[in-house]
């Protein structure tokens, strides 16, 4: 035999050191060798690969998948926009430090990626799309699925991902993976600026040979690092501090992913700064803590929203200060009010003219808090925060006890769930009425214990998501909130639950439309309307203020949820909820509780705003009225120069 062996890998060429690979067989081998390290911490990045296989990837990726079995796992999604949601939902709950790939074919399935690469790259979580792409060659133009430009032969639908992704490549020769699969990587590892990185794969590509090297193919571990912010910086902050009366941190989702929590809890505990939370950055402190405000902004807590409105230096830790944080630039009222941001992103930092921090957020919170040797906040202010944040338990309390009837309500259900979880497991949500509810009301145990996807707010995420997370900690019980809408507009990743045995508690919350909308509706002057899941009556959809609106729907979630393969759990109210979530934990199956609750029993607003713009004209008086309402609302709104 001459020093060309054949190898399962593929032909090596010894003298040369390369093996000739299909452009896939390579990217699979490379993706199998990528490992993260942080804090000393070794592992490999990528858990396996979702897909979809179709004619774009079925002989490329999907035979590269098939041999490489052994070294990359694959597994099979029912809807490429799901199959991203779990990645991305992956990712989270490892901090970043994991993710999966996600192939799918050209056209349809590779655009079905596209909500979930937006959300991705707005929670900023790491997934790699894997998206397949029309013939390089142009051969047999036009392919099934192609978009025909007449104006430009370079573009396809794999363009739609550009503005949704961190990296973008397109692979029209089997070498070009090499710089671009060092490329995504250094992207998906770096905290700042990692998201969605799509690489477009013609077809043909895909299955076409090259000889390479074998150093491609060698471990390679990207470390995550701890940068510090510079210590003229942290000088600057501290001074700011020091002479702050009303300080207030604003935690957000930077602080989980950094493994932050316990840093923060000591800086808050040393200097009596209290804490609230995002969405994302719930769970930063336990909900006991006389320093935990809970939830800030549109969704947040008296407790929290006081705070904010008299604050003069609002401290962000890894947050990107989105409108529902700062309740559309309303929650800080303080005329001199200054902010100072601890990101890890440029970006981020140097948002509301604050003092940036710009790195890791526990590296910058030690330091932070060094420099504040010896400054406490005066004692009366905390004592208030602790008042306050006991003073929310109470409201907490009440609205999980109000015994509603006949239909219980949202906050009671969320109670139930709550009550009986273990503070391990982890609660998920993304869309709907319920996100602003867990957010107020979720008393969060464990900083991985809460899992709401808020940056994007996305209807389908729930099941999807959830999937990702019980692979992601197989330890952890995982409980899905979903509302009927957000059902409906995916719950097919519950046959991939079953399929790879990964169970999911998921708690269907009934309220026959879109309750959430249908408030803002009202809000807004109009009613309601479109939001109700009623039959179409005198050529109207029905009102929210009608007093006999069409027939309700003969849709039946319960009897879907068990076609596909879940075990299924009816409770008519409370106490049939808590007797499901008992049946439901010794369950070896994805389980679906399904739970009408009373449409209208929604949980208040504590003193904040949500930027919404009401029609300025209008035939309509209710429109007239809640513009003028609005209009009023409005002149809270500041800019943070
Ligand atoms: C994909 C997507 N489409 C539309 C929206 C806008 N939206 C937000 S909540 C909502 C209704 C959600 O209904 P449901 O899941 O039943 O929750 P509920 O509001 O009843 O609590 C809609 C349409 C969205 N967030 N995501
Ligand atoms: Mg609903």
């Amino acid at each position: 035999m001459s020093n060309t062996e054949m190898r399962a890998e593929g032909t090596r060429d010894r003298s040369m050191g390369t093996t000739r690979l299909t452009m896939a067989q390579a990217l699979v081998r490379f993706l199998a060798n990528q490992y993260v390290e942080r804090d000393g911490m070794e592992q490999r990045f990528f858990a396996g690969c979702f897909g979809i296989f179709g004619h774009g990837n079925v002989a490329g990726v999907g035979q590269a998948l098939q041999q490489y079995a052994g070294d990359l796992t694959y597994y099979q999604a029912r809807n490429e926009q799901g199959m991203v949601h779990a990645a991305a939902a992956y990712a989270r709950q490892k901090n970043r430090l994991q993710t999966l790939a996600c192939t799918s074919s050209i056209g349809p399935g590779a655009t079905n990626m596209v909500t979930g690469a937006a959300l991705a790259t707005i929670n900023r979580l790491p997934v790699l799309l894997l998206a397949g792409d029309v013939f390089a060659t142009r051969r047999p133009d036009p392919v099934l699925q192609q978009l025909e430009a007449p104006h430009d032969g370079d573009l396809t639908v794999n363009d739609c991902f550009r503005p949704v992704s961190k990296y973008w490549d397109r692979i029209n020769r089997p070498e070009q993976i090499i710089p671009a699969a060092l490329a995504a990587m250094r992207v998906l590892t770096n905290q700042a600026e990692t998201g969605t990185v799509t690489l477009a794969l013609p077809q043909d590509v895909q299955a076409e040979a090259y000889d390479y090297p074998d150093e491609f193919f060698e471990k390679r571990v990207w470390r995550v690092g701890r940068p510090l912010p510079e210590s003229e910086m942290i000088e600057r902050a501290a001074a700011l501090i020091r002479g702050a009366q009303r300080p207030m941190i604003v935690s957000g989702g930077g602080t989980i992913y950094s493994e932050a929590t316990e840093a923060l809890r000591r800086f808050a505990e040393a200097t009596g700064i209290p804490v609230g939370e995002t969405q994302a950055g719930k769970g930063s402190m336990p909900y006991d803590h006389p320093l935990a405000l809970g939830a800030v902004g549109a969704t947040g807590t008296l407790a929290a929203n006081r705070a904010a409105r008299e604050a003069d230096v609002a401290i962000g830790v890894g947050t990107r200060w989105s409108d529902f944080t700062t309740a559309s630039k309303t929650a800080f009222q303080n005329p001199g009010v200054r902010f100072v941001n601890v990101n890890v992103a440029d970006l981020d930092a140097h948002k509301h003219a604050g003092i940036a921090l710009v790195g890791d957020a526990r590296a910058a919170l030690e330091a932070l808090a060094e420099a504040l040797t010896g400054y406490e906040v005066e004692a009366e202010y905390r004592e208030q925060s602790a008042r306050a944040s006991k003073e929310w338990d109470e409201e907490v309390e009440r609205l999980y006890t109000l015994e509603h009837g006949p239909l219980p309500a949202q906050s009671e259900v969320i109670g139930a769930v709550n009550s009986f979880s273990e503070p391990q497991d982890v609660v998920v949500c993304a869309a709907g009425s319920m996100p602003g509810d867990l957010h107020k009301l979720w008393r969060t145990r464990d900083p991985k214990g809460y899992h709401v996807e808020y940056g994007y707010s996305t209807m389908g995420y729930e099941i999807a998501g959830g999937l990702g997370i019980k692979m992601a900690a197989p330890e952890r019980e995982v409980y899905v909130m979903c509302g009927d809408g957000s059902y409906l507009m995916m719950n097919s990743e519950i046959v991939t639950s079953v399929q790879e045995r990964y169970k999911l508690t998921i708690v269907l919350v009934d309220n026959a439309g879109f309750a959430s909308i249908g408030a803002l509706s009202r809000s807004v002057g109009s009613q309601g309307f479109g939001t109700q899941y009623r039959f179409r009556k005198n050529g109207s959809l029905g009102l929210d203020t009608e007093e006999q609106p069409g027939e309700m729907l003969p849709v039946d979630l319960a009897n879907n949820a068990e076609s596909l393969g879940a075990r299924v759990i009816r409770a008519k109210d409370i106490a049939g909820l808590k007797v499901a979530l008992t049946e439901a934990k010794s369950a070896d199956r994805t389980v679906v509780i399904y739970v009408p609750v009373d449409r209208y029993e929604g949980v208040p607003n504590y003193e904040s705003f949500w930027d919404v713009p009401v029609a300025e004209v209008s035939e309509m008086e209710s429109v007239v009225a809640a513009r003028k309402e609005y209009a009023a609302n409005k002149q809270a709104e500041r800019r943070y120069m």
